[in-house]
């Protein structure tokens, strides 16, 4: 099989400036799992997908934005880009620079980025600077910078980045034959649910492919969009979501409201026994992957939700951007001599 770059499998559907490069590394056509034994126990009659991002190039869905994003600024003569990031932009805008050979800066909320992205960041080799503060803070700072410097901005506010990210809206269809019934995705700056919604709708009037309803979760510690205010210190262990003042806040309740579905909070404990729920599934995501699950289970028990149809699960992230997140909380590994009598012994417990 001989895999494309994600830009230039859809190049018609994209509105992307004519200047824009090639920069890719052969990210977007990621699988959609079926999941028949998690639907059967949220309650069965509809059938249940995730839509697995975290085998994207650098483990996100940032991959299918940031080609676009780094492409555009490569054509434009750009030296440099920059981001704010709670690690998976980092992550994706260093590899993507690397790439173009273009300097990477990245700014990081201090001792809030989980260790796998801040190691992809230095490992591609981006100047990491931690800001002590919040994500919203440090992208105020790299808005202004952008503004003040020849040095391209790639956090979402970028228009291209939407453009990169709504192809994954297009495989879907491409998957199913049509829009999905529902799509449950974690809401954070709030720049791909705005991104799906672009996608299906446009292929929508093209196609009539149908409109699945959007349910975006955020992290209930960090809920600006369900609260209906900023949020000043926001708080969760999902920290890829840790964002009190979503950029395309505005746009993502327009999307929601206008699909007919909603913008829910899942606390911690939901998105922790979310991420455990698709692990037992074989598939291991980080914290904030597992909220668009953690959402739709928790809106299923209260009976606000009876799923039909066909339901996607938005797993953004690979579960190896968060390991400590695992090891913290399990119970520690029994250590034993290298004999084979007390392997048994501990086997027979
Ligand atoms: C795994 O990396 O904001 O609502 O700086 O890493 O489009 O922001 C990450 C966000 C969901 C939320 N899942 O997406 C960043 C950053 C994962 C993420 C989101 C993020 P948006």
């Amino acid at each position: 099989m001989k895999i494309k770059p994600l830009l230039q499998r859809y190049q018609a559907l994209l509105d992307l400036p004519a200047h824009t490069q090639s920069v890719s590394l052969l990210e977007g056509g990621t699988p959609l799992l079926p999941l028949p034994r998690l639907a059967q126990e949220l309650g069965g009659g509809f059938e249940l997908y995730a839509k697995v991002e975290g085998l994207n190039p650098t483990g996100s869905f940032k991959d299918r934005g940031m080609t676009a994003a780094v492409g555009e600024a490569l054509g434009r003569g750009a030296q440099a880009v920059i981001c704010a990031s709670t690690g998976n932009t980092a992550a994706s805008a260093a590899a993507y620079a690397a790439r173009a050979g273009l300097r990477c800066i990245v700014l990081i909320p201090q001792g809030k980025v989980a260790a796998g992205k801040l190691a992809g960041a230095l490992a591609y080799g981006a100047q990491v600077i931690q800001v002590s503060g919040s994500f919203d803070q440090a992208l105020e700072l790299v808005v202004q910078t952008s503004q003040r410097q020849p040095i391209a901005l790639v956090n979402s506010l970028n228009p291209h980045r939407l453009q990169g990210q709504k192809t994954a809206a297009f495989e879907m269809i491409e998957d199913l034959g049509r829009a999905p019934d529902w799509l449950c995705l974690p809401v954070g700056n709030a720049g791909n649910i705005t991104a799906y919604w672009m996608g299906f709708r446009q292929v929508h009037q093209l196609h009539a492919s149908g409109l699945p309803r959007l349910l975006g979760v955020q992290a209930a510690g960090a809920a600006p969009l369900v609260h209906g205010a900023p949020v000043e210190l926001p708080e969760t262990v999902a920290t890829a979501i840790r964002i009190g003042k979503p950029a395309r806040g505005e746009q993502a309740l327009q999307a929601a409201a206008e699909s007919g579905g909603r913008i829910v909070a899942a606390s911690d404990a939901e998105i922790l026994a979310a991420q455990r729920r698709l692990a037992a599934e074989g598939l291991w995501v980080e914290p904030a992957s597992a909220a668009g699950l953690a959402g739709l289970t928790a809106e299923i028990i209260a009976g606000r939700l009876q799923p039909q149809g066909r339901v996607v699960l938005v797993c953004t992230g690979h579960g190896l951007k968060d390991p400590d997140v695992i090891t913290q909380a399990l119970p520690t590994t029994p250590v034993i001599p290298a004999e084979l009598a007390a392997l048994e012994a501990l086997l027979a417990g």
